[in-house]
């Protein structure tokens, strides 16, 4: 196994850069440019040569020994000065050292995994995190990279395993009389399993949209003022605005924190007769926009706004130029003073919190996590609805695959193991 390195912190000009190395003889090679590491787990201040002996620079260096790793191989640290040409020179010495090499994309979190120091779904749990924007996506991530769902999976495939091994054992040794397979016990051991996977998958849509955003839509009819609300809400100009009606042609779409979630704000055509096929088009897309919608806004400046969709938030627009009539419902904004807006962001950041919030805690936070629970779910609706024991124990087989790769794990040999190793059948 190759030592590798990459630059672990964040590439460009920064106060300091972290570059790890993984791998058996990580130690030696950071030793090489160190001259010496500091203890274990400590860091320590060095001088850092070039392989021509050139001082590179002073930087903290650490070293976290095999197993306990983060990777469970050696692994080595350098705190150096965050320039580019001292990384540069860093990664290229680190380059020409025999067995060590750039890392691939993801290749740490592979030896992690391979090593058994996280399962797959905690994994991609800790690549979230990484990339969560909002409070909403870091405590989502964070519980899923502390293992929840591993931990559910776990236990799931061993009573499946253990429901199978039972199964088995019966077919293979049924003659031997010490053995007795209680059919009415598996079924309801199944049935119990069933539930819990149904309970595992409540809450998965919205764990989606804590991840994926909480989809606005603003619609309306032409000029009523949608494009100018974007780029209010957005603080920046991303759409065009004009008195032209028809403006709008394609869906804009902005990213907001409202209050720690993630919402993806929509700007669209306006909707009417189209005046020409570019329009038309854009007018297509705002209708798909609208079905797919977690919540639409929409906008017209007359009082009371007329056509909302049913389920639509109305918003009167242009007050300023119209007037506010204190008994209108709902809500009344103008872009030119920013009346309104406030109400308007809260309105919509508590339906964000309403519909996301339930996502944070969920158990099931990933389409192909969900679409594993779904298969074996599946699986175990067949095993309970046939009734030979042959069927029933392929059927936990089928659904202990499927739940299998959630985690990355998968041994047939294991069933043996449980099957000897339960029943003591040592003939
Ligand atoms: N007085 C006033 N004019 C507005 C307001 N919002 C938009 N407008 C004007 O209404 C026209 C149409 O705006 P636009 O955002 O392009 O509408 P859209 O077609 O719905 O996207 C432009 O001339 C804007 O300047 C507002 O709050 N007050
Ligand atoms: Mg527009």
């Amino acid at each position: 196994m190759s030592v590798i390195f990459a630059l672990s912190s964040a590439g460009g000009r920064a106060a300091v850069a972290v570059i790890r190395l993984s791998g058996a003889g990580a130690l030696e090679a950071a030793a090489r440019i160190a001259g010496d590491l500091p203890p274990a787990r400590r860091l320590g201040l060095r001088r850092l040569r070039r392989l021509n002996g050139d001082v590179l620079d002073e930087a903290l260096v650490v070293s976290f020994p095999g197993a306990a790793s983060a990777t469970g191989e050696d692994l080595a640290e350098f705190h150096v000065h965050g320039s580019r040409a001292v990384v540069a020179a860093l990664l290229e010495d680190l380059g020409a050292l025999p067995g060590c090499r750039m890392a691939e994309a993801g290749e740490f979190s592979r030896r992690a995994f391979r090593n058994g120091k996280r399962d797959l779904a905690a994994l991609e749990g800790l690549a979230d995190l990484i990339e969560a924007e909002t409070e909403g996506q870091r405590r989502q991530a964070l519980r899923q990279m502390q293992g929840r769902l591993g931990d559910e999976v776990v236990g799931w495939r061993a009573s499946l395993l253990d429901v199978q091994a039972e199964l088995e054992a019966e077919l293979d040794f049924s003659d031997e009389g010490d053995v007795a397979t209680d059919l009415a016990g598996v079924r309801a051991r199944l049935g119990r399993l069933v539930a819990a996977l149904d309970g595992a998958l409540e809450g998965t849509s919205a764990a989606e949209r804590v991840r994926e955003g909480f989809r606005v839509v603003i619609a309306g009819p032409p000029n009523a003022g949608k494009s100018t609300l974007l780029n209010a809400l957005a603080g920046r100009d991303v759409a065009i605005v004009t008195a032209t009606p028809g403006t709008t042609r394609d869906v804009l779409d902005v990213e907001l924190d409202i209050g720690g979630r993630r919402v993806i704000l929509s700007d669209t055509a306006g909707l009417r007769d189209a005046g020409d096929d570019i329009e038309a088009e854009g007018i297509r897309r705002a209708r798909l926009r609208i079905e797919d919608a977690d919540l639409v806004l929409w906008l017209d400046e007359l009082n009371p706004v007329p056509d909302a969709p049913p389920g639509a938030l109305p918003v009167r627009t242009k007050v300023d130029r119209f007037g506010a009539d204190p008994s209108a419902d709902g809500i009344v904004i103008s872009c030119v003073t920013g009346l309104g807006l406030e109400a308007l962001l809260a309105d919509v950041g508590e339906r964000a919190a309403l519909s996301l919030d339930a996502g944070v805690d969920a158990l099931v936070v990933r389409r192909r996590h969900r679409d594993a629970i779904r298969e074996a779910r599946v699986d175990l609706g067949r095993g309970l609805s046939v009734q030979m024991p042959e069927l029933i124990a392929e059927s936990c087989r089928r659904a202990r695959l499927a739940l299998g790769r959630i985690v990355g794990a998968d041994d047939p040999e294991a069933v043996l193991g449980v099957v000897f190793g339960r029943f003591c059948i040592g003939k």
